[in-house]
């Protein structure tokens, strides 16, 4: 075994370690991460933006960000990469790890609680803990330009009618005239409490299925 070799299988174990993916996980994200980065040490957004997978996803830039958020690295730091390497990309990935036969009850919980958190920083534009009407506005409006069917006023009146529900559901003594500042992740874990992330939360991230871990469009 050459040494370089020897590295990458040091690497492998100790993302193994960090995030709880098995080594075949891990060596199929490395494939991924290799084809979109076209085999350089780094992914960019430039990277990302081209993607068929993404092309016709309406939260496209949403779901780039989120590679780019550093509050999706399970550390403490916020702000944004302006490129990733092989471990930051299995950090973000990490959110999405299947679980196993070996996952306890709590460490499912705790799985649903980082995907909630992760959908949670994607609304949070500015990162202050809130999801605001004007973030939610924001999400809303690009769901719906990208489909095409509607201008920006009827997208506002659609987020406005939609927080507003969000509102009366988490206060609902709530009085016309109070002001509702946003949705806090406390309320974000409430009201998709009944949502059964594992089987409905299904998202085809970046053509991984992520129920698998197993990466589509193999091209070698
Ligand atoms: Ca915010």
């Amino acid at each position: 075994m050459g040494a370089s070799q020897t590295r990458t299988e040091l690497k492998y174990h100790d993302l193994m370690e960090k995030t709880g993916f098995s080594l075949e996980q891990i060596k199929n994200l490395h494939q991924r991460f290799n084809q979109l980065s076209d085999n350089e040490e780094m992914i960019r957004k430039e990277n990302l933006e081209n993607i068929p997978a993404l092309a016709e996803n309406p939260i496209k830039n949403q779901i780039i960000e989120a590679f780019f958020d550093k509050r999706n690295q399970h550390g403490n730091e916020v702000g944004s990469f302006q490129e990733i390497g092989f471990e930051q990309f299995v950090m973000v990935m990490s959110h999405f790890r299947p679980p196993n036969l070996k996952t306890t009850k709590e460490e499912k919980q705790e799985m649903r609680k980082e995907k909630l958190r992760f959908l949670f920083n994607m609304h949070d534009t500015d990162g202050d803990g809130i999801i605001t009407l004007q973030e939610y506005r924001k999400v809303v409006e690009e769901l719906l330009s990208n489909s095409g069917a509607m201008d920006q006023d009827a997208a506002h009146e659609i987020a406005d009618a939609a927080m507003l529900e969000v509102a009366s559901t988490n206060v609902p003594q709530m009085s016309p005239e109070d002001h509702y500042e946003g949705i806090t992740f406390q309320h974000f874990e409430q009201i998709l409490k009944d949502l059964e992330m594992e089987t409905r939360m299904f998202i085809r991230f970046l053509d991984v299925d992520t129920t698998t871990m197993h990466c589509g469009k193999a091209t070698s």
